[in-house]
């Protein structure tokens, strides 16, 4: 099968699920081109996708040491936390008794940890070596950028914005909202708070401090303005494609 007929059947497939498959499916496909088995996460239906370049390969806007601890541990911690989380709920749903009242504190953690997964897995995918610029302008990506942000020049300083004056923890994302057919940009605490229903995340400048404190320290804005250098704006003007197709 080639790859843009499994990516079209993989999109198909995550009509169902929404946002979550979508990302779950462009990982299985990482991990089907590469032909790996997963790394981490254990028995359950959520696997660590590998890195598609080597970890210093987006130095020096984005440390090697960064890139080896942000996907080797802490991606791969959400994805061991999410595939536990749904043991935990099969069991307490078996079992039944006093494990019925930790539902709550289980669901949370499944919304955090898949949450995670979701965006790191889109975080490595939307990135590259020698990246940046702007996206195409005749692309489709960069037609609805123009058109709900003004140019891509505004479109960056709104993301940026947003990710700087994250509190705490959380990223800066941009997303399709498939209701108004528009991109818009979030401001998600943690990974998962702050989001809309239904959105197709696209891209998204995670401001976690371990994504950037040991280079850049408490200096988020310099890192911010880093990030940019290392987009793959192909890989989102394709996601975008797929969030399309699902609308
Ligand atoms: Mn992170």
């Amino acid at each position: 099968m080639s790859e843009v007929n499994r990516r079209e059947l993989l999109g198909t497939a995550a009509v169902v699920g929404g946002w979550f498959a979508l990302n779950q499916d462009l990982s299985l496909a990482a991990a089907q081109q590469t032909g790996s088995t997963p790394t981490a996460g254990g028995e359950g239906p959520y696997a660590l996708p590998p890195l598609p370049y080597d970890y210093a390969d987006l130095e020096p806007h984005l440390d090697a040491q960064t890139m080896k601890l942000h996907h080797d541990m802490h991606h791969a911690a959400y994805v061991k936390g999410a595939n536990a989380a749904l043991a935990e709920l099969e069991k307490i749903r078996r079992e039944g008794g006093d494990g019925v009242q930790r539902i709550r504190a289980v669901t949370d953690a499944l919304t955090f940890n898949t949450a995670g997964h979701v965006l790191h897995a889109m975080l490595w995918e939307t990135l590259k070596k020698d990246g940046g610029g702007d996206p195409r302008a005749d692309g489709e990506l960069g037609k609805l950028i123009t058109r709900d942000f003004g140019s891509p020049e505004a479109f960056k300083a709104h993301l940026s914005a947003a990710a700087v004056q994250v509190q705490g923890s959380g990223w800066g994302l941009l997303c399709y909202e498939p209701l108004a057919k528009r991109l818009i940009v979030l401001q998600v605490e943690k990974q998962q708070n702050l989001s809309v229903w239904g959105v197709v995340p696209l891209m998204g400048i995670d401001v976690w401090e371990h994504a950037y404190y040991l280079k850049y320290q408490n200096k988020r804005a310099d890192y911010v303005k880093a990030f940019w250098n290392v987009v793959n704006w192909d890989a989102i003007d394709h996601r975008l494609a797929t969030a399309l197709k699902l609308a």
